[in-house]
């Protein structure tokens, strides 16, 4: 028996595939934009998320089970190292972020920096995801050994509708570099 819900990756969708398991023992996976993946699939039944516990690796790529098999169908179809959308990103580095490993158009990325004028403020855009939390970090120079320091904003939460402002400092008397990480929330 198999049993398929709605499939669509749409920000606010929601979906779950159940499978009969061995022994009537519940097997699956679902996925919400608010709470990332969950996993079924553990023969003693009890819920694994990608928020506390990425779940099964089969393949030993670093990519969970339930992750791969949504976008694929498969446990062979994507790997760490592969960008199997060719944006820049891996396909780990897009589970991190929480973004579509096969959409080109799925990534993180600041979109715009304005700077307020008469402030030493600027405002900083990027693109974003609801599952995710964010943290601006800023660099004044970028030869090595770089040292990227927080905002001060800490962790935020993601602003709806896949795009995420925040003001930050200026810092720098003469340059000044930004960059966005995310952060799964536990
Ligand atoms: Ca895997
Ligand atoms: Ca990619
Ligand atoms: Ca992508």
């Amino acid at each position: 028996m198999e049993l398929h819900f709605t499939r669509s990756n749409s920000p606010g969708s929601v979906g779950v595939v159940l499978l009969q398991a061995l022994r009537g023992n519940l097997s699956g996976y679902a996925w919400g934009e608010n709470v990332g993946w969950m996993s079924l699939s553990n023969i003693h039944a009890f819920v694994q998320t990608t928020s506390l516990d990425p779940g099964p690796d089969t393949d030993g790529d670093m990519l969970p089970d339930a992750w791969e098999l949504w976008f694929t169908n498969s446990l062979t179809g994507m790997g760490a190292g592969t960008d199997s959308d060719g944006d820049g990103f891996t396909d780990a580095e897009e589970y991190g972020a929480g973004t579509d490993p096969l959409d080109p158009n799925s990534l993180l990325e600041i979109t715009d920096i304005v700077l307020s004028p008469g402030t030493l403020e600027a405002d900083i855009s990027w693109s974003s995801v609801a599952k995710r939390l964010y943290r601006v970090e800023l660099n004044t120079d970028l030869t090595q050994p770089t040292n990227w320091v927080d905002s001060g904003l800490g962790n935020q939460n993601p602003d709806a509708g896949g795009e995420t402002t925040r003001t930050v400092p200026l810092g720098g008397p003469t340059q000044q570099f930004y960059r966005v990480r995310s952060v799964q929330p536990l």
